[in-house]
């Protein structure tokens, strides 16, 4: 049998596994596929600008075209009804709807969300939406360390949700806030590039404050859909337990995952150890009335899983998982390498049992505080290799460690979830898988194709590639 045909037989096999009425689905972004920045009115957002600095992206690359989403809307939902996927999440484009990020919304914005709407929905696809996924208008100055942005955030949700609500099924209002506050205003990795370290966490409060006050907005609006919010989890572990590692580990899971955990779904931050607590001071003297606002009852939580992380005392030499900053070696930690685990494309830990581990964690930490959950991001970087066929000419991308990595990672959460494991408290309903499509991977640019579907960013054909050949095959063949 040849490997091709084994993947099929076992992606039959897989089927079985996923429970009657689990949403498969796959993801994109605004930003990361539409391309057409110039076109029907929209205006430039942080990352267009940040992307034409020199420097700032690997190769200069910017999302200028991008997979030229914009323009192959049809295309890219026929790509998707042949799939088979449940469901489709994309980013509303911030600049695009409401370009300036104040006043009404641009008709022609509308317009390309409506079509995109009409396809999904005539598909029989699932809309799951998320308000904002990085792209903030450059007209909102200071962006999210101005607490405006949360207000003009809010107005935004409510102008969307208004046309929008009867066709969204689901709606995540941020997507990462952490990696905005992170890589965007401590690292300076990200847009819009500051390296103010722990002085970036006001950005982390003013998105949590935006969140809040989305959610109202859409219940105000009257959307249909249900309303969640994408965080992204990393299991954060103390290199070894000397009380120094301990304390960075304690830190790094604050900065990273609690202080955005705890404020959505307990309405509090967590306790700060106090050698941080002036480093910290925006979480430990914050404003009640701020973590009520940001405390909305919410219909799901979006879970992001990529890696594990590992936190040892010391500036060290490790690059982010995102690339090199500078701003990096100046922290009294860093981020300790995992031998133990195969690396992805970008170097990252191949650690589907962490997953696992993310799942358990929600369960312990708020357990009836949590909603139901949505994988609303996994997936893998990869030098997808093109292998031409002799006979037939015809290029195919082999991808095997894709289809690994998906049937990995699905199987540990629905293991965790499984009753008596781990984390069985926590009520999984969903997958969705990044990317679509190869696309614009940030401070990478195209270095890191994610998606299903190989895209040729000079002809911007698009191919499947064998894992959507795998993953086709699986949803084919659910019960
Ligand atoms: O491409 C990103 C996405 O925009 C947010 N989550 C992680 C992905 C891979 O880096």
């Amino acid at each position: 049998m040849s490997a091709r045909d084994q993947a099929m037989t076992e992606a039959e096999a897989f089927a079985s596994v996923i429970p009657r009425g689990f949403v498969v689905g796959a993801a994109t972004a605004a930003f990361q596929v539409e391309g057409g920045v110039h076109d029907g009115g929209r205006e430039l957002s942080v990352w267009d600008e940040f992307s034409h600095q020199p420097g700032r992206v690997l190769g200069g690359a910017n999302a200028d075209v991008a997979a030229d989403h914009f323009h192959r809307v049809r295309e890219d939902v026929a790509l998707m009804a042949d799939l088979g996927i449940d469901s489709y999440r994309f980013s509303f484009g911030w600049p695009r709807l409401q370009p300036g990020g104040t006043g009404g919304l641009n008709r022609e914005g509308i317009a390309f969300y409506d079509r995109l709407l009409d396809e999904l929905l005539a598909a029989g696809i699932s809309p799951m939406a998320t308000l904002f996924h990085w792209d903030t208008p450059v007209e909102l100055r200071g962006s999210w360390l101005n607490r405006d942005t949360a207000g003009r955030f809010g107005d935004y949700a409510y102008a969307v949700g208004e046309v929008f609500g009867d066709r969204v099924d689901r709606w995540v209002t941020i997507n990462e806030p952490a990696t905005v506050m992170l890589n965007g205003y401590a690292l300076g990795i990200h847009a819009p590039g500051t390296t103010l370290l722990f002085d970036a966490v006001p950005a982390g409060h003013h998105q949590l404050l935006g969140h809040g006050l989305a959610v109202q907005a859409l219940r105000a609006a009257s959307v249909r859909g249900e309303i969640g919010v994408t965080n992204v989890h990393s299991p954060v572990s103390a290199a070894t337990s000397t009380d120094d590692d301990e304390l960075f580990a304690d830190v790094f899971d604050i900065v990273h995952n609690r202080m955005f955990e705890d404020a959505v779904l307990l309405g509090s931050y967590p306790v700060v150890p106090e050698p941080f607590a002036r480093a910290l001071r925006p979480l430990v003297e914050a404003d009640p009335n701020d973590l009520a606002i940001m405390h909305q009852p919410l219909d799901f939580y979006g879970l992001n899983y990529y890696f594990p992380t590992r936190i040892a005392a010391g500036a060290g030499s490790t690059a982010s998982p995102d690339g090199e900053a500078a701003a990096l070696s100046s922290l009294p930690f860093h981020l300790a390498e995992w031998p133990e685990f195969p690396r992805t494309g970008f170097g990252w830990p191949n650690a589907p049992e962490f997953l696992g581990v993310a799942l358990a964690e929600l369960a312990d930490r708020y357990g009836d505080a949590l909603p139901p959950v949505y994988i609303t991001e996994g997936g893998v970087s990869l030098p997808d290799e093109l292998v031409r066929d002799v006979d037939t000419g015809v290029t195919r991308i082999a991808d095997s460690a894709r289809i690994d990595f998906l049937a990995q990672h699905l199987a540990a959460a629905l293991d965790a979830t499984a009753p008596g494991a781990p984390a069985a408290a926590v009520d999984l309903r969903g997958y969705y898988v990044w990317s679509l499509l190869d696309n614009f991977e940030w401070a990478a640019g195209y270095s890191q194709r994610f998606g299903l579907v190989h895209v040729n960013f000079a002809t911007l054909d698009r191919t499947p590639k064998e894992s959507f050949g795998w993953l086709r095959r699986v949803l084919e063949a659910r019960s």
